[in-house]
């Protein structure tokens, strides 16, 4: 097995964290590298395109979120190895990127500009991709979204609606997945209540 350091954000979501579950899930050892604001700056420009995540592997670079997690994947047996299956996994992570990076655009804009631009966010986008998501798990097996098990799309797709139904998002209601997409919030729970992500979150302290 390669030496692999993950580097994220210290916190528990966002485009790290489906590795970071996967690696865990996989029980294959990682060091995890996590990021404070402070250090960020100085570190930057050392990242293959000025953002995280990075994964290191045996000393060789690879940066981009759904690079790292088809790689982890096909590590820890988390992604399908059937090509069709694979692309399904594929389409979902990219769907979130695409929903994520509209969200993210928002994060740091003047309060009044943030609300506004959150508020045509969740009446337009958000339920939208919550709904389109919802249909392509319903279209490809309802339990998961490829291959009939748990992969890293599915750990894509939970640490975006666990942030959206964290409610640490301003302006966005909490409820949003349960209104508008109740089978993805139940996928959510069957990942939620996946023992092994269970103990992932127990060893970091993380409870809710
Ligand atoms: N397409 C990239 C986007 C990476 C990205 O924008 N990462 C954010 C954190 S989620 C970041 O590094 N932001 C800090 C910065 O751009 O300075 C990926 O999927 O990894």
């Amino acid at each position: 097995m390669p030496k692999l350091k993950l580097t994220y954000f210290d916190f528990h979501g966002g485009r790290g964290e489906p590795a970071r579950l996967a690696l865990s899930i996989g029980g294959i050892p990682f060091e995890d590298d996590r990021v404070s604001p402070s250090d960020w700056e100085r570190r930057k420009p050392n990242t293959p395109f000025g953002a995280l995540p990075v994964l290191e592997v045996d000393g060789q670079r690879l940066a981009q979120s759904n690079a790292i997690n088809r790689y982890v994947g096909k590590l820890t047996d988390l992604y399908p190895t059937d090509a069709w299956q694979a692309a399904l996994c594929d389409e979902v992570m990219e769907a979130v990127e695409d929903i994520g990076t509209k969200i993210a655009a928002t994060v740091f804009l003047p309060d009044e500009e943030k609300a506004a631009q959150r508020k045509a966010l969740v009446e337009g986008p958000i339920p939208f991709y919550l709904a389109r998501l919802q249909q392509r798990l319903e279209a490809h097996g309802v339990r998961y979204f490829a291959a009939d098990r748990l992969t890293v799309g599915d750990l894509k797709v939970f640490v975006w609606i666990r942030h959206l139904k964290s409610g640490v998002l301003d302006h966005v209601p909490p409820d949003l997945p349960d209104r508008v997409a109740p089978m993805l919030v139940d996928h959510y729970e069957r990942v939620k209540n996946d023992p092994r992500v269970q103990a992932y979150y127990a060893k970091h302290g993380v409870t809710g």
